[in-house]
């Protein structure tokens, strides 16, 4: 079932992106982002920069109550297209590494788009062995099942690692285009970055079950 889908088609100017799965799960677009009918396109801040934007680099979709935007136990599959030419940036996370309740990130270091599932338990990653920021735009599908988490590029299965990511569900929002928790200014975020994603995403959609 689509649980999320937002084709990121708003004008430019708008502040909602827009959720087609039916269920509400509208996104906040900050201020950082431009919009053009078509895609949105996030500017550029290098992790050394060091200054915390909280939402305004972001899209950012809030927990749902009813759990269907957590994997829980349940297969969980996310796909959005992108188009980068930097080696770093998280482009999609729910949670942040001390999350009560686990997380799911998608990052690129060095170029190369990865996709985590990470229960209180059990962390299964697995990165592409494609080079995803060449400036083209690419679909990156990522497919947790009780079995492996699959990573496609472009319809390609490019990677996977064969193991059960286990029950995660946590009260944190989707974040598009970084980390929100984590002013290094204070003690307590447990972030050294934002990790903040400079380049474009054309849709983000996600189904659970
Ligand atoms: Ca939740
Ligand atoms: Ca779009």
């Amino acid at each position: 079932m689509s649980v999320l889908d937002l084709q990121l088609n708003e004008s430019s100017g708008a502040t909602t992106a827009v959720d087609a799965s039916g269920f509400g799960h509208h996104g906040a677009i900050g201020r950082h982002i431009r919009m053009n009918g078509s895609w949105a396109d996030w500017d550029r801040h290098p992790p050394a920069e060091g200054i915390y934007y909280g939402a305004d680099h972001l899209i950012m979709v809030d927990d749902a109550p009813d759990g269907s935007l957590d994997p829980d136990s349940a297969d969980f599959t996310i796909e959005f297209r992108m188009r980068s030419t930097d080696k770093f940036g998280n482009i999609l996370q729910k949670g942040q590494a001390r999350a009560v309740g686990g997380q799911v990130k998608f990052q690129q270091p060095q170029g190369y788009i990865s996709c985590m599932f990470k229960s209180p338990q059990v962390r299964a990653a697995t990165k592409s062995k494609t080079f995803t920021s060449d400036g083209q735009w690419h679909v990156i599908r990522c497919e947790r099942t009780a079995s492996q988490v699959a990573l496609y590029v472009d319809g390609v299965l490019s990677n996977r690692i064969r193991k059960w990511s286990g029950n995660i569900n946590n009260k944190k929002p989707w974040t598009i285009g970084g980390k929100f928790e984590c002013d290094t200014s204070l003690s307590t975020t447990g972030a050294d970055s934002c990790d903040l994603y400079p380049g474009d995403i054309d849709y983000v959609r996600m189904w659970k079950g």
